[in-house]
């Protein structure tokens, strides 16, 4: 009965309403850092707020993102990023080094937090499918699968605008380009209000709810549930923006 009862309970979860910093919300370490492998340089770009988009200016979010110009692939990064705080090589983060993980982060705002906490909630909607809170085995499969189509369809958009001399890579002065406009977009970004960013939580639950609930009876069915899930699969493959509250 689990596929019935799970709908309901991740309603219930959306709804809940979001504490900062890493003791007030669900985030897990493993969650903090795969976050951050999704959260790539390349997500930057485009004007307004994106769920991936990060705004370190004012949340100090961004901590150890991907870099641009890396070879696409999720789980090769997220490997390199568990090992940097793996202090004792055991392949797994103990407590204190969940530790360090948190104290690199600690100049993150409440707001960036919330953020985090909602990017947190945006993934487990999608990949996990047994809702144990943790994105582990066929389900991690399918996120790193998505997010490396991702990364390449994304960094293909970024060769198309700025590789200005055709030559299929980005030079120094290219790159410099590529950077100006990320900080432009930073900068911007800062003096924004957030509109248009996906809200999940508090009454975002609701649109949530209400934008994919297709038979309007108030609460998403097993069905509808996978019709959302495909629906922003298939954003994350092409690149597309987010935007889970769009239902088309
Ligand atoms: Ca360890
Ligand atoms: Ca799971
Ligand atoms: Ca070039």
């Amino acid at each position: 009965m689990r596929q019935l009862i799970f709908p309901t309970t991740l309603a219930l979860a959306l709804l809940a309403g979001c504490a900062s910093g890493p003791a007030g919300t669900d985030l897990t370490a493993e969650g903090e850092l795969m976050l951050t492998v999704v959260s790539g340089q390349e997500e930057e770009l485009r004007p307004g707020y994106d769920d991936l988009s990060t705004d370190p200016l004012r949340t100090g979010e961004a901590v150890d993102q991907p870099g641009i110009q890396r070879e696409c692939g999720a789980a090769a990064t997220l490997d390199r990023l568990t090992a940097h705080y793996d202090a004792d090589g055991d392949g797994a983060l103990a407590a204190p080094e969940e530790g360090a993980v948190w104290d690199d982060r600690q100049g993150r705002s409440d707001q960036g937090w919330r953020r985090q906490e909602r990017r947190w909630k945006l993934i487990r909607l999608v990949y996990d499918l047994d809702g144990s809170d943790s994105i582990e085995g066929d389900e991690l499969t399918a996120l790193v699968q998505d997010f490396d189509a991702r990364c390449v369809a994304r960094q293909a958009d970024i060769l198309a605008e700025f590789d200005l001399d055709g030559s299929g890579d980005l030079d120094e002065s290219e790159l410099a380009a590529v950077e100006e406009a990320i900080a432009q977009r930073r900068e911007e970004r800062a003096g924004e209000c957030n509109r248009g960013e996906g809200d999940m939580g508090g009454q975002g639950g609701d649109r949530l709810i209400a934008a994919w609930d297709t038979d309007a009876d108030g609460s998403l069915s097993a069905g509808e549930l996978t019709v959302l899930r495909d629906t922003l699969r298939e954003r994350i493959r092409t690149g597309e923006p987010i935007r889970p509250m769009d239902a088309v």
